[in-house]
C-alpha cells in the first residue's frame, strides 16, 4: 500500500531588506523615448541638468553635481576640497567612507560613535586632531543627523574642513524647512538601488557656492573646461541620461514612498515596543525623518544572540542585515591602524555585535511585515 507524503508548506517569498521603489514601467517610456530621439545619451545633457535643478528644489540646498555613485562623489568631494593627511572618520559606517580617504592617500583616523545617534561622537573628536588633521567625515547614519553643531564648532577651532557622507539622508530635515544637507563644506549623497531615492546607480554632491560646484563639475569629467583646456586630474563621474531621467519619474513619487516608510517604522516600533531585549535604534531629534533603515539593536536579555536571530530569520526566508558589522576599522586594510583598535571603539564594536536591520521599503506589504515581527515576537517566546 503507498501513502500520499503530506503536503510541504508552501515556502513564504522571501523579504530582503530592502527592494528599490519602481514607478510603472510605462511611466518610464516617454523618457526613453525622448533620450532615443535627441541621442544625448550623457556628459551633461538635458536629464542630467533638470535632475540637478529639480533636486536642488526638492532639497531645499543651493548647487547640486550628479555622480554615477556615491564612492566616486566621495573621492571628488576630497579632491575638490585638496583634503591630505589625516582625516577623522566614523568606523560604523559602510566601507566606502574610509576607502574614499584611501584612495585620495588620506589616513583614516577613526572616532567612536555617540551610543544614542550612532554618529561620530563630536566629544571624542578634540583628542584624535594632530598636526596632520585637514577634515572630519562625519556620516549621519541611517539618515540621522549627526551633532552639525558640535562638529562645526570643532571644525572652526581647530580650521578643518567638513564632508559629511550623507548616503543615507535624502530628504532629511534637521529643523523645518532646513536640509541636513546645507552643514559643512560639502555633502554627498548615494542614489544606489538600496536608498530612498534611487537612480539605480547614482550618487551626487551637494555644495553652497558656484565656484565649488564649477571645480566639482571640471572634476567629474576629466578635469576639462573646454575642447582644449584641462584645469586638473579628474575623473570620469558624470551621470548618464538614462540614470538622470529616471531620477526625475523617481521624484514624482519620493513623497508617497517616504509617507510609506515613515508608516512602516511607526508599526515597527509598536510592534517592538514590548518585546524584551529588543531596542528601536531612535531618531536623532531631526524634524524630517526619511527611514531609510529600521535598525534594531539586540540586548542581552533577548533570548538569541543577534546572529542566532539573524539566522532564524533567514530559515524563514526573511533577510535582515548587520548593518554596520563587521567595523570599518576591522576590514585588513584599516585594522593595523593605531585608531582602528577596539579598546578606542568600544561604542562602535558593541553596537556592531547587537545591530540588525530589519526590511524596510515602501513596497513591504502589512502582511510580510507582520511576518517579521511574528517571528521576532516567537524568539522571544512571545
Ligand atoms: N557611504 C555610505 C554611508 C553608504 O551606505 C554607501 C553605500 C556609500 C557611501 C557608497 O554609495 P554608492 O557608491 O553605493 O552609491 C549596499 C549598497 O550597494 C550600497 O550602496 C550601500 N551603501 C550599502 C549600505 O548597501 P550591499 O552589498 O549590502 O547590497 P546588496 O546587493 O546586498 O543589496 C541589499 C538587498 O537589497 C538585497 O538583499 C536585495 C535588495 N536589492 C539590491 C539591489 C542592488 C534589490 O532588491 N535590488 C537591487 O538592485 O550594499
Amino acid at each position: 500500500m503507498t501513502t500520499t507524503p503530506p503536503a510541504a508548506a508552501p515556502v513564504p517569498a522571501p523579504i530582503y531588506v530592502t527592494q528599490p521603489f519602481l514607478p510603472d514601467l510605462a511611466e518610464f517610456q516617454p523618457y526613453l523615448e525622448q533620450i532615443w530621439s535627441n541621442k544625448i545619451l550623457t556628459n551633461g545633457g538635458p536629464f542630467h541638468q533638470q535632475l540637478e535643478k529639480a533636486l536642488c528644489e526638492h532639497l531645499g540646498v543651493e548647487h547640486i553635481a550628479l555622480f554615477t555613485n556615491g564612492t566616486l562623489a566621495l573621492v571628488t568631494a576630497l579632491q575638490a576640497l585638496r583634503i591630505t593627511g589625516e582625516v577623522i572618520t566614523t568606523p560604523y559606517s559602510f566601507v566606502a567612507t574610509a576607502h574614499s580617504l584611501l584612495w585620495n592617500g588620506i589616513k583614516p583616523v577613526f572616532v567612536d560613535i555617540d551610543p544614542q545617534t550612532l554618529n561620530l561622537d563630536p566629544r571624542r573628536i578634540e583628542a584624535a586632531i594632530t598636526p596632520q588633521t585637514t577634515a572630519i567625515l562625519p556620516v549621519h547614519c541611517y539618515g540621522h543627523p549627526c551633532d552639525v553643531d558640535a562638529i562645526q564648532k570643532m571644525a572652526d577651532n581647530y580650521n578643518l574642513k567638513v564632508i559629511y557622507d550623507a548616503a543615507h539622508a535624502f530628504g532629511v530635515q534637521t529643523t523645518p524647512g532646513t536640509s541636513v544637507l546645507r552643514f559643512g563644506d560639502l555633502s554627498v549623497l548615494s542614489f544606489h538601488a538600496t536608498k530612498v531615492f534611487n537612480t539605480f546607480e547614482g550618487g551626487a554632491i551637494v555644495c553652497p557656492d558656484a565656484k565649488t560646484k564649477q571645480r566639482i563639475d571640471h572634476l567629474k569629467n576629466f578635469g576639462f573646461v573646454d575642447e582644449v583646456t584641462v584645469v586638473a586630474p579628474g575623473i570620469n563621474g558624470k551621470m548618464s541620461e538614462l540614470n538622470a531621467s529616471f531620477g526625475l519619474l523617481q521624484l514624482k513619487h519620493i513623497d508617497a514612498a517616504m509617507a510609506r516608510r515613515a508608516t512602516i517604522a511607526a508599526r515597527y516600533r509598536a510592534a517592538l515596543a514590548e518585546v524584551p531585549g529588543i531596542r528601536c535604534v531612535g531618531d536623532a531629534g531631526e524634524a524630517v525623518a526619511n527611514h531609510s533603515y529600521f535598525p534594531i539593536l539586540i540586548e542581552p536579555d533577548f533570548p538569541l544572540s543577534r546572529d542566532a536571530l539573524y539566522q532564524r530569520l533567514r530559515e524563514h526566508n526573511i533577510f535582515p542585515r548587520r548593518y554596520f558589522y563587521p567595523l570599518i576599522s576591522d576590514f585588513p586594510m584599516y585594522r593595523g591602524l593605531p585608531s582602528a583598535a577596539p579598546g578606542n571603539l568600544p561604542v562602535a564594536s558593541e553596537i556592531a555585535r547587537k545591530v540588525l536591520c530589519l526590511p524596510i521599503y515602501p513596497a513591504l506589504s502589512d502582511a510580510d511585515q507582520d511576518r517579521v515581527v511574528a517571528q521576532i515576537r516567537a524568539c522571544a517566546g512571545m
